[in-house]
């Protein structure tokens, strides 16, 4: 895959706001959030789209899952809610293709998925 902006942070090339890490997952704030909290959860090995992770890496992408509800419970959001997203490709949304999962949370989010 092409190297992406999210393969320079991991390797603390740019600079970001890194709230989270563990060996296989790495979360940073977005640069333009779109709620009071806006962190992404970014897989150390890349792929381009959830379309490109193998069957065998089934496990990172909990990963990505149970590093947002850990960041969620550390900052004492769980309870009252948050959402994580994943945008996928053209229709998606998906604007950097280094698979990533959105967590935001700190406001009411409507069930608007446009
Ligand atoms: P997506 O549309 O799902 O591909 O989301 C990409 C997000 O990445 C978007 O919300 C803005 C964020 N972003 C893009 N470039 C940078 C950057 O250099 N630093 C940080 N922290 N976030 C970035």
């Amino acid at each position: 895959m092409k190297e992406t902006i999210f393969s320079k942070i991991i390797r603390r090339e740019i600079p970001a706001d890194i709230v989270y890490e563990d060996e296989a997952v790495l979360g940073f704030r977005d640069i333009s959030p779109q709620a009071p909290v806006h962190i992404l959860f970014v897989p150390k090995t890349a792929y381009a789209t959830l379309n490109d992770v193998p069957a065998t890496e089934a496990e990172l992408l909990g990963k990505l899952m149970l590093a947002a509800a850990d960041y969620a419970r550390r900052e004492g959001f769980a309870d009252s809610g948050y959402r994580v997203l994943m945008n996928v490709n053209r229709d998606g949304g998906q604007t950097v293709f280094h698979v990533h999962l959105h967590l935001l949370a700190g406001r009411a989010l409507h069930a608007d998925f446009g």
